[in-house]
Protein backbone atom coordinates (compact mmCIF):
# COMPACT_ATOMS: atom_id res chain seq x y z
CA UNK A 1 0.00 0.00 0.00
CA UNK A 2 2.56 2.40 0.77
CA UNK A 3 4.59 1.70 -2.28
CA UNK A 4 1.59 2.59 -4.09
CA UNK A 5 1.03 6.04 -2.10
CA UNK A 6 4.27 6.56 -2.89
CA UNK A 7 4.13 5.54 -6.41
CA UNK A 8 7.31 3.68 -6.30
CA UNK A 9 8.03 1.17 -9.19
CA UNK A 10 8.21 -2.39 -7.55
CA UNK A 11 8.05 -6.22 -8.08
CA UNK A 12 5.51 -7.83 -6.29
CA UNK A 13 6.35 -11.49 -5.39
CA UNK A 14 3.69 -13.39 -3.81
CA UNK A 15 4.91 -15.88 -1.28
CA UNK A 16 2.60 -18.48 0.41
CA UNK A 17 3.27 -19.12 3.72
CA UNK A 18 0.69 -21.66 4.10
CA UNK A 19 2.77 -23.77 1.59
CA UNK A 20 5.86 -23.22 3.69
CA UNK A 21 7.40 -20.91 1.33
CA UNK A 22 9.04 -18.79 3.99
CA UNK A 23 10.41 -22.07 5.01
CA UNK A 24 12.52 -22.39 1.70
CA UNK A 25 16.09 -22.55 1.82
CA UNK A 26 15.91 -19.41 -0.79
CA UNK A 27 13.69 -17.27 1.35
CA UNK A 28 15.28 -18.25 4.56
CA UNK A 29 18.88 -16.87 2.98
CA UNK A 30 16.30 -13.55 2.41
CA UNK A 31 15.19 -13.65 6.07
CA UNK A 32 16.22 -15.85 8.37
CA UNK A 33 12.84 -14.97 10.58
CA UNK A 34 10.71 -16.95 7.56
CA UNK A 35 8.67 -14.13 7.42
CA UNK A 36 6.59 -11.84 5.14
CA UNK A 37 7.05 -8.71 3.93
CA UNK A 38 10.81 -8.72 2.42
CA UNK A 39 11.57 -5.35 0.61
CA UNK A 40 14.61 -5.48 -1.52
CA UNK A 41 16.47 -1.77 -2.65
CA UNK A 42 19.48 -3.14 -4.97
CA UNK A 43 21.89 -4.94 -2.13
CA UNK A 44 19.06 -3.50 0.83
CA UNK A 45 17.36 -6.36 2.08
CA UNK A 46 14.78 -5.55 4.53
CA UNK A 47 12.44 -7.36 7.09
CA UNK A 48 10.26 -6.35 9.44
CA UNK A 49 7.36 -3.82 7.99
CA UNK A 50 7.94 -0.86 10.38
CA UNK A 51 11.28 -0.76 8.93
CA UNK A 52 10.55 -1.09 5.34
CA UNK A 53 7.52 1.32 5.97
CA UNK A 54 9.77 4.07 7.45
CA UNK A 55 12.48 3.25 5.07
CA UNK A 56 10.46 3.99 1.75
CA UNK A 57 8.59 7.02 3.27
CA UNK A 58 12.42 8.26 4.36
CA UNK A 59 13.47 7.65 0.84
CA UNK A 60 10.40 8.31 -1.02
CA UNK A 61 7.99 10.21 1.16
CA UNK A 62 9.11 14.05 0.78
CA UNK A 63 8.84 14.22 4.14
CA UNK A 64 5.09 13.82 4.05
CA UNK A 65 4.70 10.54 5.51
CA UNK A 66 7.56 10.43 8.19
CA UNK A 67 8.30 14.29 8.88
CA UNK A 68 11.82 15.06 10.49
CA UNK A 69 10.07 16.90 12.95
CA UNK A 70 11.17 14.50 16.14
CA UNK A 71 8.22 15.79 17.34
CA UNK A 72 6.13 14.61 14.91
CA UNK A 73 7.96 11.73 13.66
CA UNK A 74 7.62 10.31 17.78
CA UNK A 75 3.66 10.52 16.83
CA UNK A 76 3.85 8.55 13.74
CA UNK A 77 6.47 5.75 16.06
CA UNK A 78 4.83 5.87 18.38
CA UNK A 79 0.96 4.59 16.45
CA UNK A 80 3.77 1.80 14.80
CA UNK A 81 4.61 0.53 17.99
CA UNK A 82 1.25 0.83 18.82
CA UNK A 83 0.79 -1.94 16.34
CA UNK A 84 3.67 -4.16 16.83
CA UNK A 85 2.87 -3.96 20.77
CA UNK A 86 -0.51 -4.02 21.14
CA UNK A 87 -2.46 -4.74 18.27
CA UNK A 88 -0.27 -7.88 16.93
CA UNK A 89 -0.03 -9.37 20.40
CA UNK A 90 -3.87 -9.32 21.04
CA UNK A 91 -4.47 -10.47 16.87
CA UNK A 92 -1.83 -13.13 17.72
CA UNK A 93 -3.90 -14.88 20.85
CA UNK A 94 -6.67 -15.43 18.52
CA UNK A 95 -4.89 -16.56 15.84
CA UNK A 96 -3.10 -19.13 17.84
CA UNK A 97 -6.74 -20.10 19.91
CA UNK A 98 -8.14 -20.18 16.55
CA UNK A 99 -4.87 -22.94 15.17
CA UNK A 100 -5.71 -24.61 18.17
CA UNK A 101 -9.57 -25.00 17.89
CA UNK A 102 -8.03 -26.43 13.71
CA UNK A 103 -10.24 -23.41 12.58
CA UNK A 104 -10.07 -20.94 9.34
CA UNK A 105 -6.39 -19.25 8.76
CA UNK A 106 -4.31 -21.96 11.03
CA UNK A 107 -1.34 -23.06 9.41
CA UNK A 108 -1.04 -26.29 6.94
CA UNK A 109 2.86 -26.27 8.04
CA UNK A 110 4.85 -27.67 10.72
CA UNK A 111 7.15 -25.68 12.36
CA UNK A 112 10.41 -26.87 12.78
N1 LIG B 1 7.14 -8.26 12.92
C1 LIG B 1 7.02 -8.77 11.57
C2 LIG B 1 5.98 -9.86 11.57
C3 LIG B 1 5.84 -10.49 10.21
C4 LIG B 1 5.00 -11.76 10.28
O1 LIG B 1 4.71 -12.29 11.38
N2 LIG B 1 4.61 -12.26 9.11
C5 LIG B 1 3.84 -13.48 9.05
C6 LIG B 1 2.58 -13.24 8.23
S1 LIG B 1 1.57 -12.01 8.95
C7 LIG B 1 4.66 -14.55 8.34
O2 LIG B 1 5.35 -14.24 7.39
N3 LIG B 1 4.58 -15.81 8.78
C8 LIG B 1 5.21 -16.90 8.08
C9 LIG B 1 6.09 -17.74 8.95
O3 LIG B 1 6.23 -17.43 10.17
O4 LIG B 1 6.69 -18.69 8.42
C10 LIG B 1 6.66 -7.64 10.60
O5 LIG B 1 6.02 -6.67 11.06
O6 LIG B 1 7.04 -7.68 9.43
Amino acid sequence: MTLEILKVPYECKIVNMFAGETRAPEFLKLNPQHTVPVYKDGDLVLNESRAILTYLATTHGGGQLYPADPKVRAKVDCRLYFDAGFFNKTRDIIVRERERKGGRGCRTTKKP
